[in-house]
């Protein structure tokens, strides 16, 4: 057998669960509800001295207390699940369609005498605080009120506008890793419209380009405390297919001369693979995952780590012995069809430590350094590494692989036991 016994699985994950709590429980950033040992949540939204947050904001600080998801009482369970990272993997906001917190819309207007498809999102900062680990909130800094933001979709040659509000308490930005043509858009203190202050707003439109898996963030400063604070998040660029078959040389590392008719169709058919408006695009299961760190006590170094925010949230949970989870549990293997095909969009975003990593047991992957081109920039290999901002495409198959559960981690072996240690479950 390539997999873990369920039962040790969960035994792994709770054993490293507890302890990472009471590791950060005292610490002076974060509050911790008495979700703990079966005593219920205790009275009260631990908004950690930040007072309340906004009211009609998109804030998720408020727990409702009286919700219907179960008894939050269980050891090892996540009380809020206003944000849920296992629909998080999933959640794709393209203007036609996304999340419910994320205003959007798609349509065509002619830009600097271009017609093109327009994606518009609507982005605001808010104060609000974040589960990182069971009955631990962290006091976060957040677009649309979730860490990570909300992850924006768009295919290369679109114009993405960003009508951003700020909303929080200090001032903040939106500064986007795309190529971007005008100095005005780019999001710093010392460039068209600069920081933000409290309720103020302002449009930011990017040309979609190149294609690949990027990242957004404020770059207010201090920019290691308003990155690590939660603003941050992905923007995939789809290929365009029929930008790739005129230009595929740029796709890949080969020169124009170079490129023969069998390279075209396969680069070609690889763009409709990664461009969500393509029939191609369903046979894959995409997801992403944006490694992050909090730093709990403020002393510049990290004390939890996760992909998602919520440590061990892809862990083990305990389960009815037949791999079903219980009701309302949030601790649980991401479920994948071995039959399939994965995609991870991966994105680094942590501060206070030089590099994050990914590794996979019992497997090796395709991966596309920025996700910029077409054909692999590493093949075959177990474990990638990741500095601040870099990031990548992860092309996985578990075809012939037995089900079960295979874990992948960060392969700093201190990240992986303070949180970002996870499972596929291949059924
Ligand atoms: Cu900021």
């Amino acid at each position: 057998m390539t997999s873990l016994d369920y039962g040790r699985a969960a035994d792994l994950t709770e054993r490293l669960q507890s302890r990472l709590v009471d590791s950060i429980a005292d610490d002076a950033g974060v509050t911790r509800r008495a979700v703990l040992g079966g005593l219920g949540i205790a009275g009260g939204a631990a908004l950690a001295g930040l007072g309340s947050a906004d009211e009609g904001s998109h804030a998720i600080a408020a727990h409702d207390e009286d919700s219907t998801h179960g008894n939050f009482g269980s050891k090892g369970e996540y009380a809020d699940l206003a944000f849920d990272p296992h629909e998080y993997l999933y959640q794709f906001n393209t203007g036609e369609g996304g999340q419910e917190n994320v205003p959007q819309d798609v349509y065509r207007e002619t830009v600097d005498g271009v017609e093109r498809t327009v994606r518009e999102f609507t982005l605001t900062a808010v104060d609000t605080t974040v589960t990182i680990a069971p009955g631990i909130e962290f006091p976060a800094w957040a677009y649309n009120g979730q860490v990570p933001g909300p992850t924006l979709r768009a295919v290369e040659g679109d114009l993405v506008r960003v009508e951003f509000e700020n909303l929080g308490r200090h001032a903040h930005t939106i500064h986007p890793h795309l190529r971007n043509l005008n100095p005005r858009m780019d999001g710093i203190p010392q460039n068209g419209p600069g920081v933000l202050d409290t309720g103020e707003s302002f449009t930011y439109e990017w040309l979609a380009q190149p294609a690949g898996v990027h990242f957004y963030h404020c770059h207010s400063l201090p920019l290691k405390e308003h990155i690590h604070r939660g603003l941050y998040g992905a923007m995939i660029i789809d290929p365009d297919p029929e930008r790739v078959a005129a230009r595929p040389e740029e796709y890949c590392g080969f020169h124009a001369s170079q490129i023969t008719a069998e390279l075209r169709e396969e680069l070609v058919a690889r763009a409709e693979s990664r461009n969500h408006e393509s029939d191609a695009n369903a046979d894959v299961n995409e997801m992403v995952m944006v490694m992050n760190g909090f730093d709990t006590n403020f002393d510049g170094d990290n004390e939890v780590y996760a992909a998602n925010t919520r440590a061990f949230g892809y862990g083990v949970g305990r389960t009815n012995g037949k791999g079903e989870w219980a009701a309302g549990e949030t601790v649980r293997p991401i479920r994948i069809d071995g039959q399939r095909p994965q995609r991870v969009y991966l994105i680094n975003t942590i501060e206070f430590d030089p590099i994050n990593s990914f590794h996979t047991h019992s497997q090796f992957f395709d991966y596309y350094d920025h996700g910029t081109t077409l054909l692999p920039t590493s093949k075959r290999v177990d474990t990638v590494m990741q500095c601040q901002a870099q990031r990548g495409i992860i092309e996985l198959d578990y075809s012939d692989h037995e089900p079960g559960l295979y874990m992948f981690h960060a392969h700093q072996s201190e990240f992986a036991e303070l949180g970002w240690m996870s499972f596929f479950e291949v059924v």
